[in-house]
C-alpha cells in the first residue's frame, strides 16, 4: 500500500515567511519547512498497482496556471487532539477549478468521490494540547498575513510516508497547468 495526496509546491521565499510565522504557542508541533505545502486532493492509502491509473488519470487533467494568495491564519477544530493552525488561501475559483477536475479524473480512475467539502489550507502546526488562549492570541497577531501572488504552473502528486521525526513528503510526479 501507498499512501498519497495531491498537491502544490509552494516556492522557497513562501516557505520561509510560513516558517517565519512560527512560535509562540506552546504545545505546537510545527511543519517542517520542506514539508509546507497546499493539499489539492488527499487520496490516502491506495494498493501500488493502482498508482499508474493515478498517474494515467492526473496527466489527462488539462486545466490552467493561475495565481496563488495565501491569507490570514486560523484554526479548525476544537477538539485537544484533532486541532490544526493554518495560513489560508484568498478566493480562489482556478483553484477549485483545479480540485474538481482531480476529483472527477480520479473518480473516473476508480477512487471513491471526496464527501467533505474542499477547504484551501497550508497547515502550519498541529496543536494538541496547546492552549487556547495562546492560540487565540497567535491568530489575532497573524491575522494580516499575506503571501504572493504565487504564480502556480504545475500540481504534484506525493507520496506520505511515516519517519523517525514525522512524516516525511516525497514528490512523485509533476503534472503541467496552462
Ligand atoms: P491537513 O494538513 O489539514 O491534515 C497530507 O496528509 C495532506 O493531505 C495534508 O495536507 C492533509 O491536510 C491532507 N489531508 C486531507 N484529508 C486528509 C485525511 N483524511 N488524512 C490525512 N491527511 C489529509
Amino acid at each position: 500500500m501507498i499512501r498519497l495526496f495531491v498537491a502544490l509546491e509552494l516556492p522557497e521565499p513562501v516557505r520561509d515567511r510560513l516558517i517565519g510565522l512560527g512560535g509562540g504557542v506552546p504545545g505546537a508541533r510545527w511543519t517542517e519547512r520542506e514539508n509546507l505545502h497546499l493539499t489539492v486532493r488527499f487520496i490516502g492509502e491506495v494498493e501500488n498497482g493502482v498508482v499508474p491509473d493515478i498517474d494515467a488519470a492526473l496527466a489527462a487533467v488539462s486545466a490552467p496556471g493561475f495565481e496563488l494568495v495565501l491569507d490570514g491564519v486560523g484554526q479548525f477544530g476544537s477538539g485537544a487532539k484533532s486541532r490544526v493552525l493554518w495560513a489560508g488561501v484568498e478566493r480562489n475559483d482556478a483553484l477549485v477549478h483545479l480540485n474538481q477536475k482531480v476529483e472527477s479524473a480520479l473518480v473516473r480512475a476508480g477512487l471513491p468521490r471526496e464527501e467533505r467539502r474542499y477547504s484551501p489550507h497550508v497547515t502550519l502546526a498541529r496543536l494538541r494540547s496547546a492552549p487556547a488562549e495562546r492560540v487565540g492570541r497567535f491568530i489575532q497577531d497573524r491575522g494580516l498575513f499575506r503571501a504572493g501572488p504565487i504564480p502556480i504552473d504545475h500540481f504534484t502528486l506525493f507520496e506520505s510516508r511515516t519517519g523517525n521525526g514525522g512524516p516525511v513528503y516525497d514528490p512523485l510526479k509533476d503534472y503541467p497547468l496552462g
